[in-house]
This record gives structure tokens, C-alpha cells and sequence, in this order.
């Protein structure tokens, strides 16, 4: 009888854990400034994003829809993520979605990439539009990118794989923006050693 009941518990654990759909997005396809889906429809909360970060050197930075290519005080932050060409794994970065009841809006905070059209939204709706987002990215300057930015940089190039590789402001009372526990899902020990990236 012991049996069963340790086979009952483990049964229930699995399958909240199977409930939850992990969506997968590629950042650099390509080498092209973008990220691939555009957007995500239909996602509910308790499940997570998976950004792969495959050529080049960008970032996934929380934005809002008026200012698509300023980061939002508080939001997440990826901060920025050089690839390896010649690495065998690529940078993933997670987040789990904890509240759908508004949409949620990114951006590349790298040089000119938002202006260029580098957004990416999670459950757009009919009334603000993930082609309404891109547009106001494309006729809005970027702005200098926060000083939470910087300190990611400094973090992550020093080879820091701690909570420490994004800004701790970021990580945690995030429960109003939908968002929490992002975190960084590969190695990035050598990234002090990656030389020679392009934009
Ligand atoms: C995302 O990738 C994971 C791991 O490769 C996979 O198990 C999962 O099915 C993918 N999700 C979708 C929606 O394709
Ligand atoms: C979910 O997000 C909405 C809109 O941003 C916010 O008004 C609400 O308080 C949030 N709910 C929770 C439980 O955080
Ligand atoms: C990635 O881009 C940031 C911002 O432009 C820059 O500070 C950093 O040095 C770049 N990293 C690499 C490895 O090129
Ligand atoms: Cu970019």
C-alpha cells in the first residue's frame, strides 16, 4: 500500500509539470535581427518562454507598448547575449509567464535593432496589435539603455552564471508585470573569452 500511494503523489506531480507548455522562440535566425515567432498567442499562465539566442549579440529586454524600445522600469531583462559561432550549445534564457491578463511586450536594446523592427510580443490582442507594436518601434529613437543594462553586460562578460548575470531589480516583485523567474538555462562561463562578435 505504500506503493501506491508514493505512485499516486509522483503521478500528480508529473502532471502539473506536463499542464505547462514551454513555447520556444529564436533570437538571430539567420544572423537577421529577429526573433522567430514574431509573437505567441495563447499563452497561459504558468507557462514558460525559451529564448534561444543563435547568432550575434542581442538582448530580450521587457518593453511596454507605448515605448517599445525603452525598457520598462522593473521588467525583465536578458540582457545581452553574445554567441559563439563556433560553440556547440547556444545561450538560452527562461521565463515563466505568471499573469496573461495583459499582454507583454520585448525588445533588442542592442544598437538600432528595435528601430529596425527587433520585437517580439507574448499574447497581443485586437485592440493593441503585435503590427501596431512594430510600427511604434520603427518611428521611435531608441534610447540609451538603462543602467540595468550595463550591469548585466558587466555580469555576464566576467562569466558570472550567478542570479547576478541580470539585474536583481528584475527578478523579483514582478507578479504585476506577469513575469518571474527568469534565468539563464546554458553556459556561458566563456563568454569572457568570445572576441570579434558583430552587431
Ligand atoms: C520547446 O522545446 C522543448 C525542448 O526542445 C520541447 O520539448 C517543446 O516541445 C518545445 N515546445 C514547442 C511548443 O514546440
Ligand atoms: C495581472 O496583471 C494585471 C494587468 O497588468 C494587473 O492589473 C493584475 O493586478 C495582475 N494580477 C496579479 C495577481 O498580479
Ligand atoms: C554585446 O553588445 C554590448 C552592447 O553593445 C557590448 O557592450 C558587449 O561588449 C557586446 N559583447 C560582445 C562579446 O561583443
Ligand atoms: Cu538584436
Amino acid at each position: 500500500m505504500r506503493f501506491f500511494t508514493t505512485f499516486v503523489a509522483s503521478a500528480s506531480v508529473f502532471a502539473s509539470v506536463v499542464s505547462a507548455a514551454q513555447h520556444n522562440v529564436t533570437v538571430g535566425q539567420g544572423n537577421g535581427i529577429v526573433y522567430e515567432p514574431k509573437f505567441l498567442q495563447g499563452v497561459v499562465a504558468g507557462d514558460t518562454v525559451s529564448f534561444k539566442f543563435v547568432s550575434k549579440n542581442h538582448t530580450v529586454t521587457q518593453s511596454t507598448f507605448t515605448a517599445p524600445c525603452v525598457a520598462k522600469p522593473e521588467g525583465v531583462n536578458s540582457g545581452f547575449i553574445p554567441v559563439d559561432p563556433a560553440a556547440a550549445t547556444q545561450p538560452e534564457w527562461t521565463i515563466q509567464i505568471d499573469n496573461v491578463t495583459a499582454p507583454l511586450w520585448f525588445y533588442c536594446a542592442q544598437g538600432a535593432h528595435c528601430k529596425g523592427g527587433m520585437v517580439f510580443a507574448i499574447n497581443p490582442t485586437a485592440d493593441k496589435t503585435y503590427d501596431a507594436f512594430l510600427a511604434a518601434a520603427q518611428g521611435v529613437t531608441p534610447s540609451s539603455t538603462s543602467t540595468n543594462t550595463v550591469t548585466v553586460t558587466g555580469s555576464r562578460t566576467s562569466g558570472s552564471q550567478t542570479s547576478a548575470d541580470a539585474p536583481s531589480a528584475s527578478q523579483t516583485g514582478n507578479s504585476a508585470l506577469g513575469i518571474s523567474t527568469p534565468k539563464l538555462t546554458s553556459a556561458l562561463a566563456a563568454l569572457g573569452l568570445i572576441a570579434g562578435l558583430t552587431l
